[in-house]
Order: structure tokens, then sequence, then C-alpha cells
């Protein structure tokens, strides 16, 4: 049906499906861009990835554009007699500084990037991720009211079971608030991971003995997805991340649940442990 269709109904077709993509929150097939960003940060550095694209754009075909003139004019065929030139000072400069500028100019919002995602604000919401062979632990601090989960990869007969995302979907997803301020501390428990959600410009290693610090703040609801990112084994890549963005009032009712299944089943182990 795709392919009856005219060269520009198809052609808008595509691009229908390609801005529909980012709905699915999830990578897709032949996908060259970016998911759809769901947090400042990630706006930011698409945004900044859009910028440096059209420069090197224009750096490709300015110096293209010089290959292919001088290949042309100064071929032997053109010039029996070669000429002979071999300094000009004018050029030199230019071809020095020019560049100098180009790298001036990409650094101030690199930077300015680089200090908003270091620059985290007071959290609204913390989260502990650890990293551990083959899963990930989290834990939510809080007084006396805190609990900590294990969050395991689904079999790909319980994700397909479920309808979910193959490799992607887990047994206890993460929830937090959306519009919120979410700090993120990463640790390893025993080799290096990394905890890494795409769609919120995310990426922060998990390593053993020392406690990587992280923010996102999630800009729309619904249900994100990562992976670890940093090879950590034979089954480095069946340790996904799932993370669902709710209203507040879900993430309270998440929240008093989870309180009470999770605690209750720590209660059970240290029940266990002690006999
Ligand atoms: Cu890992």
């Amino acid at each position: 049906m795709f392919l009856r269709k005219s060269g520009i109904g198809a052609a808008v077709a595509a691009l229908m499906a390609f801005a529909a993509i980012p709905a699915a929150a999830l990578p897709v097939e032949w996908g060259t861009s970016f998911q759809a960003p769901a947090s400042p940060v990630m706006e930011q550095i698409e945004d900044f990835h859009t910028l440096l694209l059209w420069i090197i754009v224009a750096v490709c075909i300015f110096v293209l554009a010089l290959l292919v003139w001088i290949v042309i004019k100064y071929r032997a065929g053109a010039n029996p007699v070669p000429s002979k030139v071999h300094h000009n000072t004018l050029l030199e400069v230019a071809w020095t500084l020019i560049p100098v500028i180009i790298l001036v100019f990409i650094a101030v919002p690199s930077f300015r990037l680089l200090y908003f995602q270091e620059t985290r604000p007071t959290p609204d919401v913390q989260i502990k991720a650890i990293g551990k062979q083959w899963f990930w632990s989290y834990e939510y601090p809080g007084s006396a009211a805190g609990f900590t989960f294990d969050s395991l990869g689904l079999s790909d007969a319980d994700a397909k079971a479920q309808g979910k995302p193959r490799l992607f979907a887990v047994d206890n997803a993460i929830y937090v608030p959306v519009n919120k301020v979410i700090e993120v501390e990463t640790s390893g428990a025993d080799v290096i991971h990394s905890f890494a959600l795409p769609e919120m410009g995310v990426k922060m290693d998990a390593v053993p003995g020392r406690l990587n610090k992280t923010w996102f703040k999630a800009t729309r609801t619904g249900v994100f997805y990562g992976q670890c990112s940093e090879l950590c084994g034979a089954r480095h890549a069946y340790m996904p991340i799932e993370v669902h963005v709710v209203t507040d009032a879900e993430y309270a009712a998440w929240l008093a649940k989870s309180k009470a299944e999770f605690a209750a089943l720590e209660n059970d182990a240290t029940r266990v442990a002690s006999k």
C-alpha cells in the first residue's frame, strides 16, 4: 500500500511515520536520529547536535568545493608549466584564524550545555541505581520510609506474553513524577555499569566503591527505556532500565504500594536470613 502512493504522498507518509516514531519511546530499526527528547538536558543536547551538524555540513561542502576547483583548474593538462607559488601570508593567516573562530563559536554553547548538565538543581526525588551483574537494584531513600528493590529484564517469553518490548521491559520498573527534578545516584556492586536513559539525556557510569550523581526532569509522562551502557560481562545486554513517568497522584499511589510491597519482601528476607 505504501508503494502504491504517489511520490509526494509516499514522502509525506514516510515523514509522518518518522514523526510518529518518538511516541514509541524506543529505538527503531534504521533509526539514525535521536529519540524524542523528554528532558531539558536532552533538548539542549539535540539542539547542540543540530548546530554542529550544520557547521560540519558547511565545512565539508566548502572543502569539497575547494578540492574540485583545484583538481579541475590546476590539472596537469591545463598547466603544462606548474606554478611555483609556495607562500601566501594572507591565506595562511586566514586558514589558521577561521578554524579558531569556528572552534570558539562551538565552545561557547558546548560549555554552556556542560555546565547545565553538571549543575544539579535541588532534587524533588532521589533514586539510587546500583548496577549488578546483571540487573539493577534501586533504592528510594527517605527517612524511615525508604525501600529498595531489584529490577530484572523480562525473558523473551514473558515480554511477549505481556506485550512489552524485548530486551527493554523489566519486572519492577522505576516510577518518577513528571516535571520534577529527579536526582539519580549511581554505583556498582561488582564491575562498572552505566545507567543510561537516551530520552532524558542521562548516561552515568555506575562504579563500584564510588557514588556518581546525575539528574533529569521528565517533561512528559510515559514509559521510557534505557540499557546498561558499559560492557559489564556476559549478560550486559540483559539489564535494561524501565522508567514510568507519571503524574504526582499516580506517583504517590505507586510509592505507597511499593513501600508496603518491598518493605514486606525485605522483612521476609530478614526473617529467612535470621533463621
Ligand atoms: Cu551492566
